[in-house]
């Protein structure tokens, strides 16, 4: 097997330049184990340029290290070609990577030469990249007045835009979420979102630390709840004593070795580690059951929910390529350039539904009108800058290339800093006819301003947004997790939570569910619970305990036991199988789109806001809910490629938002904040972990332990519980 097969077996994704750089010294100067040792040791699943020509210099195997390949000028026309172009090609997309040493003077296309037959190592001056900046001669050659050059926002040499303001991120000061949020209030200033506060007012909810807890039931069996049979792990359930299970060895009776499922080998009866005996709790004795008499309305509302998209669902079918012998290079090529089209195809579509647009013509074509004509170009933001007079963009469709100017004095062209490398964006202009099309109008993909109303429900009906929890981790709040449980059950303070509870009938669970194992380096001084598996088993049997009317809807994220690249299409089950044992959960990918009562809850773990902080100026890990807005506007859960967050090439972008949901929800900074966009209530549900060391170090200070409760029929904000009073100290 090839570079790209090993890899993909062992879970590893290699970006094309990457491999380029690798392919032809594989098997004779290094190995795929030193490969992979050397990824976990950066700590990703995606073997980059900067990776690899790191790798290569740890090897020796570049000579200088900071010697900058020559530059080489793109071919027009660009990415989307069919495979066939392959062989004199300019394949597809440029893959954005991070700079490294041996790329400084950019990297927007793979040259032909590099596909066809040029080792990259072997000579220099034949880099494989090309300089991303391909128009530039081009434009400098038009002399024209309006575009000398001007100040780059690119990071050196890099051919993708840093929207400038390197110092904001981080620099903002958050004190709690749930105050910030009370303090900017949702855009719109529509009444339904309840102001929250430190409870005076009557619909901020605190749970109440003097209420008595329900801890005389916390020693009850695990035996007694429906699916209690759980806590022997991952065999078949039917205990290791069997006689046949014994043979005889030199007068001794030797328990055999069983192999599970999946080929795992079940312990020795004699080490089988009886509960309790562990130096770490999987909550297997937490058992809470309803309080007595506690009415339940949402028992008597019927059931009415459907999974509107899961990648789980989505055929995708394997690139085409022309034989089965193609070159893997080819295939994963193949791969991106049909990714890119998907997208493009996609975009193309919600753009147009926009009746401004006007008429849209093909980068390709541009060259058959005339000077004077109005025209709309769509196409993939390749690079962005800002010149002396404006901003300079590279745009390319499935036709071509183009440079796209417009003027800093036209208030469109602020949306120059909305505006995320490889996100689709439409443009209206005219032609120079110099291979500059000067646009007078930007077209963010964006949400219509104004969202058809549904119809009314019979009764109030909800649904809490959880994310991030976390279990495994020693910063887990599983004091509050518990409480939360209890209140769940029924031990409520007032009638107002009553009611709330009451009529709770889903649950969204939105990835990190538990901590996971070698995440981050150091990870494994903070975990409580240190295996992956009791991780899993930890979680359910804590969620065994969330009352069975509640339908769980539970997706993966970055932690979890689940592919690393997005869209991840759910979790292992190997791994999570207890997860899969709730009765009353749904196992979701993410992303995903849930019906509630004829509402669409579109849920994403949300990496893509990582990419949003590092381009859109003054955006914040600590304003998510402002950056999942940038999201909604380019119409793309993460836009751009080979930055923060790893992609999958799949044949089909699923990442885009290609419907507009009533709600938007996320997780992933830990840090609970709503607002409403055009209609879309836009949240995050915050986390359930304390913030661990790692956070400490990169200033990330989380809301931990607080519960948005939506109503389901508005799709807004109903009331946030708090229960981070016993999240204190963790
Ligand atoms: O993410 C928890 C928070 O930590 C979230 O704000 C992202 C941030 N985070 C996660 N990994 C990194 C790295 N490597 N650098 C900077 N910030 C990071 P979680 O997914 O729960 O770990
Ligand atoms: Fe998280
Ligand atoms: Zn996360």
């Amino acid at each position: 097997m090839g570079l790209v097969e090993d890899l993909l077996a062992n879970k590893y994704l290699i970006t094309p330049p990457a491999y380029y750089l690798l392919a032809d010294y594989y098997k004779e100067a290094f190995t795929l184990a030193e490969l992979i040792k050397f990824a976990k040791s950066r700590g990703t699943f995606v073997i980059d340029s900067t990776i690899a020509n790191d790798f290569l210099h740890e090897k020796g195997m570049f000579s200088s290290p900071l010697e900058a390949p020559p530059e080489k000028t793109a071919v027009e026309p660009g990415p989307f070609e069919d495979v066939k172009s392959l062989e004199t090609p300019s394949p597809a997309k440029n893959p954005p990577e991070p700079a490294s040493p041996v790329e400084m003077s950019g990297q927007n296309a793979v040259s032909s030469e590099s596909v066809t037959e040029t080792p990259v190592l072997e000579s220099q001056s034949q880099t494989s990249i090309s300089t991303g900046e391909p128009s530039e001669m081009a434009i400098e050659s038009t002399s024209s007045p309006e575009l000398k050059p001007g100040k780059s926002t690119f990071p050196e040499g890099k051919s993708f835009v840093s929207t400038g303001t390197p110092g904001v991120k981080g620099d903002v000061e958050v004190s709690t979420g749930v105050r910030e949020a009370a303090q900017n209030p949702p855009e719109d200033g529509s009444g339904e979102v309840l102001p929250v506060e430190s409870g005076e007012s009557g619909d901020v909810l605190v749970a109440d630390a003097s209420e008595p807890v329900t801890d005389d039931s916390s020693d009850a069996s695990a035996d007694s709840l429906p699916n209690g049979d759980y806590s022997n792990g991952y065999s078949n359930g039917n205990g290791y004593a069997d006689s046949e299970e014994y043979y005889e060895e030199n007068g001794e009776v030797k328990p055999k070795i069983v192999y599970g499922d999946y080929g795992v080998p079940i312990a020795y009866v004699e080490e089988e580690v009886p509960e309790g005996e562990k130096s770490y709790s999987t909550y297997s004795d937490l058992v809470i059951t309803p309080r007595e008499g506690f009415h339940y309305r949402a028992k008597e509302i019927p059931d009415d929910w459907e999974m509107v998209f899961d990648v789980k669902n989505v055929k995708f079918e394997a690139p085409k390529v022309k034989n089965a012998a193609s070159k893997e290079g080819e295939i994963i090529i193949k791969a991106y350039i049909d990714y890119f089209k998907s997208r493009l195809k996609k975009m193309r579509r919600i753009l147009r539904e926009n009746p401004e647009l006007g008429s849209v013509i093909d980068i390709g074509k541009l060259g058959y009108i005339g000077r004077d004509e109005e025209v709309t170009i769509i196409g993939l933001i390749n690079s962005k800058r800002e010149t002396s007079k404006g901003y300079m963009f590279e745009v390319e469709d499935s036709t071509g290339i183009i440079k796209v100017f417009i003027n800093r004095n036209n208030e469109e062209s602020k949306k120059f800093f909305q505006i995320m490398p490889d996100s689709v964006i439409g443009f209206r202009g005219r032609y120079s006819g110099r291979n500059i099309f000067f646009a007078n109008k930007i077209f963010l993909p964006d949400v219509p301003k104004y969202k058809r109303e549904k119809p009314p429900l019979e009764e109030k009906v909800y649904a809490v947004l959880l994310s991030d929890i976390h279990v495994g981790s020693n910063k887990f709040c599983e004091k509050a997790f518990e409480k939360f449980l209890e209140w769940l059950n029924g031990e409520v303070n007032n009638r107002k939570e009553e009611e709330l509870v009451s009529r709770i009938k889903y649950m969204i669970l939105d990835g990190d569910v538990v901590d996971g194992v070698g995440i981050y380096p150091g990870q494994y001084n903070e975990l409580a619970i240190p295996d992956i598996f009791d991780q899993y088993e930890a979680l359910y049997n804590l969620l065994r305990n969330v009352p069975d009317h509640i339908t769980m809807f539970i997706g993966p994220g970055n932690h979890d036991a689940a592919r690393t690249a997005l869209p991840q299409p759910g979790f292992y089950e190997e791994y999570a199988r207890p997860l899969f044992k709730l009765k009353n959960a749904v196992m979701i990918s993410n992303p995903a789109v849930v019906r509630l009562h004829g509402r669409d809850f579109l849920i994403f773990h949300g990496r893509g806001i990582e990419d949003v902080v590092n381009f859109i100026p003054n955006r914040s890990h600590h304003r998510p809910a402002e950056a999942s807005v940038d999201l909604l506007k380019l119409r793309h859960l993460a836009p751009t490629f080979g930055e923060k967050v790893p992609i999958a090439p799949d044949p089909e972008d699923t990442l885009v938002i290609e419907s507009v949901p009533d709600l938007f929800q996320t997780g992933h900074v830990h840090v609970m904040e709503y607002k409403i966009y055009n209609g879309v209530f836009v949240i995050n549900a915050g986390t359930w972990q304390a913030q661990t060391e790692f956070q400490k170090m990169v200033n990330i200070v989380p809301t931990p332990a607080r519960v948005p409760i939506i109503d389901v029929e508005t799709a807004r904000l109903r009331a946030v519980v708090s229960f981070d009073r016993f999240c204190e100290g963790v």
